[in-house]
Parts: structure tokens; C-alpha cells; sequence
């Protein structure tokens, strides 16, 4: 019997996506680089399934009925073209080739193109929920070619996690949009972690609380607005001793934040883009700071300012008002998200339904949360909502927290604990609800030292005034 798809790259995600769709009652040829790998894959996976192993690229092609649909599951990069430049003389106009790894949505929209020269149907799929997901049902964003994606629709909602009956996967829009999804998933995922390891901050050093009391502050968060899958794991985390010292194990373990690189391309993305992607962009920034470990030991011993929580202040509702900054920030981290979600959909023309992607992101995933319910439902409402800021449930939640909010802010800034994704929400909230801020000082020097030219509030056109000589103004644009 043929296999209905095929997985090539057989490390945890490839492995597991593989077990999953055979799970699922469909007939999987697996194949790997190195051959051992599959050996491996079937001696300990070959029972759970129809499983065909593949040990050279030509056997794995040949055990699939066609059009063929092969799942690519390697390291994102160059060995995502290698595969491909592999494939492609082994298969036939109308095969489908699905990247499902982390790959940079431009790559993607380059491997389509090129894909389509050689008559491919070529798929970018975000897969996010880490090797569990892949195993027991991630979070699936499909790019690529509609009709490609009707043809593998099947087998991809049925292995995907589902919510209240709903599957979390659906067709994202054409060439990079599916691994663009995902990337962005990926930065609030960035501001989200950041935003947590700052809430933890101020309970510990500021409202001086045990690390095993502010694990089941996170368990009890973990019952309101908060809830959320990243909001359980912080309270395990927090509750994990350590074997050696019985203490805390979270204090054995190295302050320095490793990152793979999503959430960096996220923010230069926004920056291409132009949207006040502020939170993910501080949240990465975050991590490389952390990252100067021996610098910020001499720093600890020279530069000057307050030791957190050694002015001994009142700590009454501070466990309460670090709640609610928290919420407020995190509304902030997705509005912004999403925001960027419908730049990129207007610059690269892929008419994104955010509403969908908050449903897909309801399940399987990272950044799984029930608030993703309440994102939906917005877009539900207004398909061209503009900010999540704007909408009603969203305006009061943060309406009703912003005091708590800009005392933590506050709080923390005086006693010199670094809460960088925190603040720079609240200045993202009130430069945006500001109708005249300080930009026109900025075009007024721009115009000073460079002739760059300003708009006027009272008349159409653009001026110059001539600053440093007679001080007059000319309009520049007749
Ligand atoms: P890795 O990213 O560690 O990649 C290992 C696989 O890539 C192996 O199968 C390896 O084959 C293959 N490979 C490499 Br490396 N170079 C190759 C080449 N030139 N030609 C063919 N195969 C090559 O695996 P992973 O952690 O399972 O992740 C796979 C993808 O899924 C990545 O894009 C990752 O970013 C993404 N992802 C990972 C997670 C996660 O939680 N790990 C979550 C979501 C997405 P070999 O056995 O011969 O070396």
C-alpha cells in the first residue's frame, strides 16, 4: 500500500508529527538525512502505525501515492533548499512540499516561487506547541496555494489540537503568510514570557514575597483573566525544588535568556513595516541584555541606584496591582501583535483573518490562553479593527487596571527594578490615546538642521521655514 504523506527529518518534530498522523489512521513514509535515524524512528515508533521507512530519498518518493505530499521537518535554513534541491528531480508537476519547521517567511515566498518554476505546489506551515504539540496536536498556520492546502486539510485538522470541537488549524492565505503567523505567534510569545519574568521580579524583590508563595500566586492567577498555559507552567516552575539544594530550583538556574531568533525577526519585520511593535521588541531586547552576564557583574558593583525592596515600602494590593499591570501590558503585547499582523497582510497582500488566528491559537500552542476567545470575538465583531486597544471589553479591562498599572510602573522605576516590557506598554497606551503629543517638535528640528519640511494643523501642503535665516515660512510642494 502507498503512503498517503511522507515526513522527511525525523529529529523530535519530524518524529512526532509522523506518530501523530499515523495516530490519525493515515499511512506515513518517514525518512531521514541520516539513515540511522529512521532505523531508530521505526524500532521504537514502527508499531504504533503504517509506517513505511524510507532509507534513501529515492525509496521515500517512491512509496507515496501521488500527488505526492511530503512534510519537510528539518533544521530552518539552508538545510530546508538542500532537501528541496533533493527532491525536486525525484517529483512530479503537482507534488505538494510543506516546510512545517520555523523558516523565515521571505524564504518561503522565495521557495514557492521557485518551487512553481519546476511545477511544485510548495507549502510554508507554522507547527507551534513545542515536541508535545507535534505529538498530541499543535497549533497548525498553513501557507501556500489554497487548493494545495485543500488537499492536505484532511490530515492536518485531524492531527491538530482542537478546541470545543474546533480544530486548530486553518488555510492562513498564500505563499509566506502561514510561517509569518507563526513568527509573530512566536514575539508575543517573546512579550508574554518577558512580561511574566517582570511580574515575578516585583513579587519577589519588590513586595518581598518566597519563590513557593508566588507559584501559587501564579496557580491563583491561573483561575481569572490570566488564565493561560504559560501562566500554569510559570507556578510548576516556580514550585520545582532543586535536587542538590532543596531550595528553589529556579535559583540554581543561569539569568541568561537564550533565543533562537523568531522573536527577533519579528521585530525587524515591524520595523520594516513601521508599527510600534514595542513590547516584543523590549522583550527581545530583554533577553540580550541578559545575555551580558560578566559585564552586568562589574555593573552591579559600580553603577549607583536603589536596591529593590530595600526602602521596605508598603506592600498592601501590590500583589493585586501587579495582577492587573500584567493584564494591562499583556493586552498592549497582543494588540500590537496583531496590529502588525494586518500590516503585513495589506503590504504582502494575504487578507488575514485575525479572528481566525486567535481561534487557532486558542489550543496546541505556546501562547494558548482564554483571553485568545475574547480576540476573536472582536475580530468576529469588526474584521477591520484597527486596535484591540479600541474595543469595548478590551478599553475597560484596561481602563479598570491602568491605575494599578502606573503605580507598579512607578514602583518599580523608584526602586530601580528593570520592568521594560511593563513600562513601555503603558507609554505605547498613553502615546496612542494622546490626539497631540510632542512629534511636531520633532519635525520642527527635522525642518531646522535638514530642510525635511513639516505639514501644518490649519492649511494643506508642505513647509519650510528658514530657521537660521529670516525666519520665514514657504510652502515647498507648488
Ligand atoms: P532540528 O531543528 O534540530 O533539525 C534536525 C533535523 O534536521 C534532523 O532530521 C537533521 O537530519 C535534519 N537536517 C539538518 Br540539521 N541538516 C540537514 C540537511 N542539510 N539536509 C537534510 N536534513 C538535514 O529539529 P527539530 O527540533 O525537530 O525542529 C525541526 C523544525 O521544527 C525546525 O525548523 C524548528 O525550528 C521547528 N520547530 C521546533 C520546535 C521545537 O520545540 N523543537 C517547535 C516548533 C517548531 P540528521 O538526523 O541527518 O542530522
Amino acid at each position: 500500500q502507498e503512503s498517503q504523506i511522507g515526513v522527511t527529518g525525523l529529529a523530535v518534530m519530524g518524529a512526532n508529527l509522523a506518530r501523530n498522523i499515523a495516530r490519525h489512521g493515515v499511512p506515513v513514509a518517514v525518512h531521514n538525512r541520516t539513515a540511522a535515524r529512521t532505523t531508530e524512528f521505526m524500532e521504537h515508533y514502527g508499531g504504533e502505525g503504517d509506517f513505511t521507512a524510507g532509507e534513501t530519498v529515492e525509496t521515500f518518493v517512491a512509496a507515496l501515492e501521488r500527488p505526492r505530499r511530503i512534510i519537510v521537518m528539518v533544521k530552518a535554513g539552508a538545510p530546508v533548499d538542500g532537501v528541496i534541491e533533493e527532491l525536486t528531480p525525484l517529483l512530479d508537476e503537482g507534488d505538494i512540499l510543506i516546510d512545517a519547521g520555523n523558516s523565515h517567511f521571505a524564504d518561503t515566498k522565495r521557495r514557492t516561487q521557485a518551487c512553481a518554476e519546476h511545477g511544485l505546489r510548495f507549502m510554508g506551515i507554522g507547527v507551534s506547541g513545542g515536541e508535545e504539540g507535534a505529538l498530541l496536536g499543535p497549533s497548525i498556520m498553513p501557507g501556500g496555494a489554497r487548493e494545495a492546502y485543500a488537499e492536505v486539510e484532511a490530515v492536518l485538522t485531524s492531527i491538530a489540537a482542537q478546541v470545543d470541537g474546533t480544530p486548530c488549524c486553518t488555510y492562513v492565505g498564500p505563499d509566506g503568510a502561514g510561517h509569518y503567523v507563526k513568527m509573530v505567534h512566536n514575539g508575543i510569545e517573546y512579550a508574554d514570557i518577558q512580561l511574566i519574568a517582570e511580574a515575578y521580579d516585583l513579587l519577589r524583590h519588590v513586595a518581598g514575597l518566597e519563590v513557593a508563595d508566588i507559584a501559587g500566586i501564579f496557580d491563583d492567577w491561573n483561575t481569572g483573566d490570566l488564565e493561560s498555559f504559560l501562566i500554569e507552567i510559570t507556578a510548576k516552575v516556580l514550585a520545582q525544588r532543586d535536587e542538590s539544594t532543596g531550595g528553589p530550583l529556579l535559583d540554581a538556574i543561569v539569568d541568561q535568556a537564550e533565543q533562537k531568533g523568531t522573536g527577533r525577526w519579528t521585530s525587524q519585520d515591524a520595523l520594516e513595516l513601521g508599527v510600534p511593535l514595542t513590547a516584543i521588541t523590549e522583550a527581545v531586547f530583554a533577553r540580550t541584555l541578559s545575555s551580558l552576564r560578566e559585564e552586568r557583574e562589574v555593573a552591579s558593583q559600580r553603577l549607583a541606584g536603589p536596591v529593590p525592596g530595600a526602602a521596605k515600602g508598603s506592600t498592601d494590593g501590590l500583589v493585586d496591582d501587579i495582577q492587573k499591570a500584567l493584564y494591562a501590558s499583556k493586552v498592549v503585547a497582543y494588540a500590537q501583535g496583531f496590529q502588525q499582523m494586518t500590516a503585513a497582510s495589506q503590504a504582502h497582500g494575504w487578507d488575514l483573518d485575525l479572528g481566525a488566528m486567535a481561534t487557532i491559537w486558542r489550543g496546541g500552542c505556546i501562547i494558548r490562553a482564554r483571553f485568545l476567545n475574547r480576540i476573536r470575538d472582536a475580530y468576529v465583531e469588526d474584521p477591520q479593527l484597527e486596535n484591540l486597544l479600541l474595543v469595548e471589553y478590551f478599553r475597560d479591562a484596561v481602563a479598570d487596571a491602568q491605575d494599578a498599572w502606573r503605580r507598579v510602573v512607578s514602583r518599580a522605576t523608584e526602586e530601580g527594578v528593570a520592568i521594560p516590557a511593563f513600562s513601555s506598554s503603558l507609554a505605547y497606551y498613553d502615546g496612542y490615546r494622546r490626539e497631540r503629543g510632542p512629534a511636531n517638535l520633532i519635525q520642527g528640528l527635522r525642518d531646522f538642521f535638514g530642510a525635511h519640511t513639516y505639514r501644518r494643523v490649519d492649511r494643506e501642503g508642505a513647509f519650510h521655514t528658514r530657521w537660521a535665516q529670516d525666519g520665514k515660512e514657504v510652502r515647498t510642494d507648488t
